[in-house]
Order: structure tokens, then C-alpha cells, then sequence
């Protein structure tokens, strides 16, 4: 049976001991890896004072990882420059916030090329390879240079920016003509991956027929493959002692008030900005329920090494200390905006207690906080989801109230309808957003995408460059 290695920027296996966005990824590979005999290459972490391409093995929770350091121009200009700085406001739709610097592109290439003179030596004949998200685009393609003919699949975990923002980009072809390397693509939802077919179509003479994109003898599947949680397990950690305890502690201090939960990375593609100014309308508009609510934000920082990130961190600061200011009363606060790390069935017990939970990105691949609000749910008696329509999981979960998360007014009234929705209706939608939780789930993703891969056929050659 073939191996399976898995490639992407971080690499953590599943020890037990998961924390934040790695979890379910963590789990589903780690399961996958273990399943297939499989190895998970990717950046240490660390730096060093010059590159060797010294690789640091290790086996944890039975999957071997092999971690390789990188020189602190590499992660200045790969990871803090064009990974975080250029591609992930870019592809979210945020090219006021992009920025085009050909050092950050040519670290990008080093630091790709770097990675992909590092595992080459590792893989074997046989073994798949699969390759995660924006950090590392054009790795397929560098592998194929060093005459890997294996089976080579890349997922993107962000979205497809439509072709018009992606031409701001000046080297959007080149980049973009690295992905014919791979032999399967997939992304979360179909409104992804048409941008991208649009895109190699019209700039890249790509010709697309019954899912397959041809340019020139160079053939890539396109598939749509949303990612899910583990489900299972996370409906068992909000039914834990520990969950349910966080849950009871924070049910006391709601004090018979409902709890609208937000749940989110740092990052201006959540929205929160347009979120609390949503919440806001509501407290103005809805004088008489005012009081009856509270939002718990919980937002770990995340990337503050990017000023963007840094300037998001101090706007949101100032924005609930205004509304903080302007509507609390000497026994209720609106906002309670935390800026902390939980352990997950902390967060579990958060959900659980949680009447609404407000999910209102501006732009996200996926977004797994809506999966796991839901999943940590009391049948009996659950909460609302309200979803930003521009999320991928809204594709799947048309259960919740979908919202435009750019608009106040539409916030604020499905906040109303959520508080006011019989439990029957909660019930109701509930239960179809669970059965799809359940049946597309993390594995069911990891094992739609290996599928496809399995059944690439073979290059018979390695392109010639
Ligand atoms: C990218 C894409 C796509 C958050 N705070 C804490 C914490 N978290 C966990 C959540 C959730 C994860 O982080 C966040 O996942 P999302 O999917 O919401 O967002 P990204 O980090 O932006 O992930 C996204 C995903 O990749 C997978 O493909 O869905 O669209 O942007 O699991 O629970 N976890 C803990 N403490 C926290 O305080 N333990």
C-alpha cells in the first residue's frame, strides 16, 4: 500500500495535547498518516543561523514527523511576508490590505524550493504526496523539477480570490501556472474553485471539461472537498465533566441572561469590527431586549508579528471600550472581549451555554467555529447559529440564520429572530445541522480528498522545464 505524506508549513501531530486551529487538522491527518504508514514534513518553527536542510525526525502518537528549520530572512519573507502578508489578505478579498513586495515573492520561491530539496530525498516511489494550503503553492511544482512522478494533491484551506483581485497580484500567473503540477486541487466550496477555473481559463489557456483543467499536456482534477470537525468527539467534550462545569460556571454568571458567543482567531477576515457595530444596532434598537443579552468574544491574537494584525488588535480594543462605554449599566456590561487562548473544552462548555452563536466573517474558507458551536449543542434545548453568508460552511449549514456580515441591520434582526425562535424551530434546524456535521466530517473529508488522489493516474514523466 502506498505511503501518504502529508506537507504543510506546521506540522503537529496529534498528541493528545491539541490546541487551537491545528486541532481537527491535527486529528484527521494524524488518523490518515497512521492509517497510510505515512510521514508529515513540514517547517519546525524555529530558525537557524543558516540553512542545512537538516531534518529532525520524530514519532509522536504514531506518526513520524520530519520538521526542517529555516533562516530568519526565510520567515521574514515567506511566512510573516508573503504567505501572511500578500496571499492571506489577497485571497480574502482584502487588496487594500495586501502587500506586493518581490522580496516577499522571491523568499516564498527560496523557501518552497528549500522545503521541496529537503523532503524529496524522503519520499518513495510509491508514496502519495499531499501538500496543504497557501504557504506552499508551488512546491508540486518544484518536486516535479527534482523528478518526482508521484501522485501530488494540494488542498487550499482559504478561499479563491475571483480572478479581477487576483490580477493585482504581479506574478498571479506565474503562480498560478505552478498548480498544474498537481494532480488533484481541491477547495471547500464550488464558489473556490469556479474562481479558480475561471482564473486558469482566462489567463492561463487552460481548457476545463467534467472536472478535469487541461493546460497544454499538463492535466489537474478540480474537486470540492469541505473539511469538517471530528463531530463525534466534539459533541463527547461538550458532554465532558470539565465542559460541562465551564458550562454551569458560565450559565451562573449569564445570570438568566442569553449568551451570544463569538469564537475567533485575531484576524480582520472575521469581521469582528463589523460584528460588535452589529451587536450595537441591535442594543439601539431593541431597547427592551438590551438588557436581556450579553457578547462574549473570545479572540486569541494570532500573527502579531504583522502590523495589520496589530492595527486590528488596537481598533477592536477601542471599539468595545466605546460601546462598552456607551450602553452598559452598573449591572451589565454588552461586550465581555476576551483576548485569551482556551483549552478546547473550555470552549465546548462556552458553546454549550452559549444561546446564540454569532459566526459573521467577511470572507473564510471554511470556518470551523460554526461546526463546533453546533456540534457542542443540547439537542433538547440548542442554541442559533447565525453564519456569515461569505463563509464556505455556509454552503453546507443552511440551518442557520445566514447573515451579510457587512450589514448592521442584518445582524441585528437575526440576533432578534434567534432570541425570539421557538424551540421547536431550534430543534429543528438543529438537528439537520448536526446530521451533516456528522456525515461530513473530518475524515470524510481527508478520505473524499485521498480518494481522488489514489485514483490519479501515474505521470508517466516528470514536465520538462
Ligand atoms: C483556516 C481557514 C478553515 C479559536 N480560538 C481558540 C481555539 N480556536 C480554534 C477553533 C477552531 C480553529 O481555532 C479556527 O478554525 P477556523 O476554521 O474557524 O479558522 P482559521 O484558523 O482561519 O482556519 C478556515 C480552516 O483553515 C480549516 O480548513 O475552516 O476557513 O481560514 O477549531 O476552535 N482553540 C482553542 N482555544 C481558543 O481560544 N483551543
Amino acid at each position: 500500500m502506498s505511503r501518504l505524506i502529508v506537507i504543510s508549513n506546521r506540522v503537529s501531530a496529534a498528541t493528545g495535547q491539541l490546541s487551537g486551529a491545528q486541532g481537527g487538522l491535527a486529528v484527521a491527518l494524524t488518523a490518515a498518516l497512521r492509517e497510510y504508514r505515512g510521514l508529515w514534513f513540514g517547517w519546525s518553527g524555529e530558525l537557524t543561523e543558516e540553512f542545512t536542510g537538516q531534518i529532525n525526525f520524530n514519532r509522536e502518537a504514531g506518526v513520524t514527523t520530519a520538521t526542517v528549520d529555516l533562516e530568519e530572512q526565510d520567515v521574514d519573507e515567506y511566512y510573516n511576508g508573503y504567505a501572511n502578508r500578500t496571499l492571506w489578505p489577497l485571497f480574502h478579498y482584502r487588496i487594500d490590505l495586501a502587500e506586493y513586495e518581490r522580496d516577499f515573492a522571491g523568499g516564498y520561491q527560496r523557501a518552497n524550493e528549500r522545503f521541496a530539496h529537503t523532503v524529496q530525498p524522503l519520499i518513495e516511489p510509491d508514496d502519495v504526496v499531499w501538500v496543504q494550503d497557501y504557504h506552499m503553492i508551488p512546491l508540486g511544482l518544484e518536486l516535479r523539477k527534482l523528478g518526482c512522478r508521484n501522485r501530488i494533491g494540494f488542498f487550499l484551506h482559504i478561499p479563491w480570490p475571483p480572478r479581477r483581485l487576483l490580477n493585482t497580484l504581479p506574478e498571479a500567473r506565474q503562480l498560478v501556472e505552478t498548480m498544474f503540477a498537481y494532480d488533484v486541487i481541491g477547495f471547500h466550496t464550488d464558489e473556490w474553485l469556479q474562481s479558480f477555473r475561471e482564473y486558469a481559463v482566462a489567463e492561463c489557456r487552460g481548457s476545463y471539461s467534467d472536472g478535469v483543467m487541461a493546460v497544454g499536456d499538463q492535466k489537474v482534477l478540480l474537486i470540492v472537498c469541505p473539511i469538517g470537525i471530528d463531530a463525534k468527539e466534539f459533541t463527547e467534550l461538550a458532554n465532558s465533566e470539565a465542559a460541562r462545569g465551564v458550562c454551569e460556571r458560565m450559565q451562573e454568571s449569564a445570570n438568566g441572561r442569553a449568551m451570544i458567543v463569538g469564537v475567533d482567531r485575531l484576524d480582520y477576515s472575521k469581521g469582528l469590527e463589523e460584528r460588535f457595530l452589529g451587536y450595537e444596532r441591535f442594543l439601539v434598537d431593541n431597547p427592551e431586549e438590551r438588557k436581556e443579552v450579553f457578547l462574549l468574544q473570545i479572540a486569541p491574537p494570532s500573527r502579531d508579528a504583522v502590523e495589520s494584525y496589530q492595527r486590528i488588535r488596537a481598533g477592536l480594543e477601542g471599539l468595545s471600550g466605546r460601546i462598552n462605554g456607551a450602553h452598559a449599566d452598573i449591572d451589565w456590561v454588552p461586550i465581555r472581549y476576551v483576548n485569551q487562548n482556551y483549552p478546547r473544552d473550555v470552549l465546548a462548555g462556552v458553546y454549550r451555554a452559549a444561546k446564540i452563536g454569532l459566526v459573521t466573517p467577511l470572507r473564510d474558507g471554511m470556518n470551523l467555529v460554526a461546526k463546533e458551536f453546533v456540534a457542542a449543542q443540547d439537542p433538547d434545548d440548542p442554541g442559533v447559529l447565525i453564519l456569515s453568508r461569505f463563509a464556505g460552511a455556509a454552503a453546507q449549514m443552511k440551518q442557520a440564520l445566514l447573515v451579510n456580515p457587512h450589514s448592521a441591520e442584518e445582524i441585528s434582526d437575526a440576533i432578534c429572530t434567534a432570541i425570539s425562535m421557538p424551540r421547536e424551530e431550534r430543534v429543528e434546524r438543529w438537528r439537520k445541522l448536526q446530521k451533516i456535521n456528522l456525515e461530513q466530517d473530518v475524515r470524510w473529508w481527508r478520505q473524499r480528498f485521498t480518494d481522488a488522489l489514489m485514483a490519479a493516474p501515474v505521470r508517466e514523466r516528470a514536465p520538462a522545464q
